[in-house]
């Protein structure tokens, strides 16, 4: 990689989606004005640029999935569609005058750190590298399509589409659709492809937790009032937040709530559902919150519109003219919709991340990922992650949690440019004794309790949730402190 007349940057933030968006936003803020987003993509918005497929929407409220720092009066229902979401990202883009540091098509092909100079050598495909004194990492936890490991899925010569790479160019008028999988993304795509298709045919290997969803259109007046009336955002966001973080008690960890939670999910079940057969394929078997609560009011009766089938068998292999199930049965398809989620085997480093001594991130975190908070790894000096290993929610927005990492990072590089350091290194003990602390207190929540999800890796490990509530997560990033980490300027190096 060649360096040597690479421009300087202050900070190099990747991946413009809702994370990217946010550093820039708050970097710009702070009075940080040197930086630059890069996106490979040819337009901003992340996962709510790639997730197109109809029915996109947003299963956290609205008001939560909004910048405190961004808020939105706006917002047209309770749970918005994935258009109106992506325009919400693109309005506060432009807003807070952050579409002059995004660079487009700027799709990074590895980074350095150079221990000498305290920068950051970031090369691109195609594209001049540039130098950065901090980066940070805000490039998606699940960005890459995941397909099954079906044997035949290849020999198929009808259409395949996966959820999050939508082919707006096939009709499914009077289209035999094989829809494979029934996770978040899929509960909210077979609502509309009965509504079009000629059949409809759900290959579902294990029935979630559905519960109600109840989407309103925001009244005129209500959204009048928070236009208009200072703090009426904020006291609704709040409304919202701690009704959430309440929720965390019935799905976090397996408590009495968590029956409660099973207890809604059941009497929808029973409500929507008449036929005890299909009831029976549709029942859980595993505790509610293990994998992500489906929220949906139209799954349920989708299911039983007469060009609509559940099939519970499990697939034996993919054949060039469709699926063949365990028993022995063809089921024709014009096409397939690949419902099945994201490839996270890359998980947090879909680029090629050298540290301190030569240290590669992505062989540290071959078992599984960690960092500190989430948020900064030893080794991998002036880095900092967005989403990073063990930040998931699970009961909360995603966007709670974020705004605690964008301005824990921004505050550290505060720190970094002020006090012109060349690493700000979290000391490995701290590290160590915080993921013992997050590992034993997930060994005890419904994550943890048997199910199968892309929150574990293969061999049970869990990086990817964080075993508490928001408000407590928000607690332990509220402040950066120095003893946590090995401070080094260009004189002197002192822990
Ligand atoms: O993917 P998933 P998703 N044979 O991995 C099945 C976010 N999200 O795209 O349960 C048969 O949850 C698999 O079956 P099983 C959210 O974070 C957010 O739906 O493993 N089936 C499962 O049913 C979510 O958690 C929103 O047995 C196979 C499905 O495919 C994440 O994205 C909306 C199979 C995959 O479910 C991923 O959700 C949508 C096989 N070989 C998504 N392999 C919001 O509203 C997999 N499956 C914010």
């Amino acid at each position: 990689m060649t360096t040597n007349h690479a421009a300087v940057l202050d900070v190099a933030v990747i991946g413009a989606g809702f994370a990217g968006i946010g550093t820039a936003i708050r970097l710009r803020q702070s009075g940080i004005g040197n930086f630059a987003v890069f996106e490979r993509g040819s337009a901003i918005g992340g996962t709510w640029r790639d997730n197109t497929y109809p029915g996109a929407a947003c299963d956290i409220p609205s008001r939560l999935y909004s910048y405190s720092f961004a808020p939105n009066p706006e917002w047209s229902h309770t749970y918005s569609g994935s258009t109106e979401i992506l325009g919400y990202i693109e309005s506060i883009t432009a807003k807070y005058e952050v579409t002059p540091h995004i660079r487009l098509q700027h799709n990074v092909s590895g980074m350095w750190f150079d221990e000498e100079a305290g920068l950051w050598n970031i090369a691109f495909e195609g594209r001049e590298p540039v130098r950065a004194r901090a980066v940070v990492l805000a490039s998606g936890p699940l960005t890459e399509p995941g397909f099954p490991d079906i044997p035949g899925i290849d020999t198929f010569t009808g259409h395949k589409i996966h959820s999050a790479r939508w082919d707006h160019d096939y009709d499914f008028t009077g289209k035999r659709v094989a829809v494979i999988g029934t996770g978040a993304s899929a509960v909210q795509i077979i609502p509309e492809l009965v509504r079009k298709a000629g059949s409809v045919k759900v290959f579902q290997r294990t029935p979630g937790w559905v519960l109600p969803r109840v989407n309103r259109r925001t009244g005129t007046l209500a959204k009048e009032i928070y236009r208009q009336v200072p703090g009426a955002e904020t006291l609704a966001r709040q409304a919202w937040f701690y009704g959430h973080e309440s929720v965390a008690l019935g799905v976090v960890w397996n408590t009495p709530l968590t029956r409660v939670v099973e207890l809604v999910g059941r009497a929808q079940l029973r409500r929507q559902v008449r036929d005890p057969w299909l009831r029976r394929q549709l029942t859980p078997e595993f505790r509610a919150g293990c994998k992500r609560l489906l929220m949906s009011d139209d799954y349920y009766p989708a299911l039983q519109r007469d060009n609509c089938k559940l099939i519970t068998w499990p697939i034996a292999r993919i054949a060039p003219d469709g699926i063949r199930t365990a028993e022995g049965i063809e089921h024709r398809a014009d096409c397939i919709v690949f419902a099945t989620g994201f490839d996270v085997s890359k998980k947090g480093t879909p680029i090629p991340i050298t540290g301190r001594d030569g240290r590669v991130l992505a062989d540290e975190w071959r078992r599984g990922a960690f960092a500190y908070r989430s948020v900064t790894v030893s080794g991998y000096p002036n880095l900092f992650l967005t989403f990073g290993p063990n930040s998931g929610p699970g009961h909360n927005s995603a966007l709670v949690y974020m705004e605690s990492q964008i301005d824990y990072l921004v505050r550290a590089i505060r720190i970094i440019l002020d006090r012109d350091l060349t690493m700000l290194d979290v000391r490995p003990d701290r590290q160590e004794r915080y993921n013992a602390t997050i590992q034993r207190r997930l060994g005890a929540t419904t994550w943890n309790s048997g199910c199968r999800s892309w929150y574990l890796t293969e061999d049970g490990f869990n990086p990817t949730m964080y075993p508490g509530f928001a408000t407590q997560y928000r607690h332990e990033l509220r402040d950066v402190d120095l003893d946590d980490y090995t401070v080094t300027t260009a004189r002197s190096d002192h822990s």
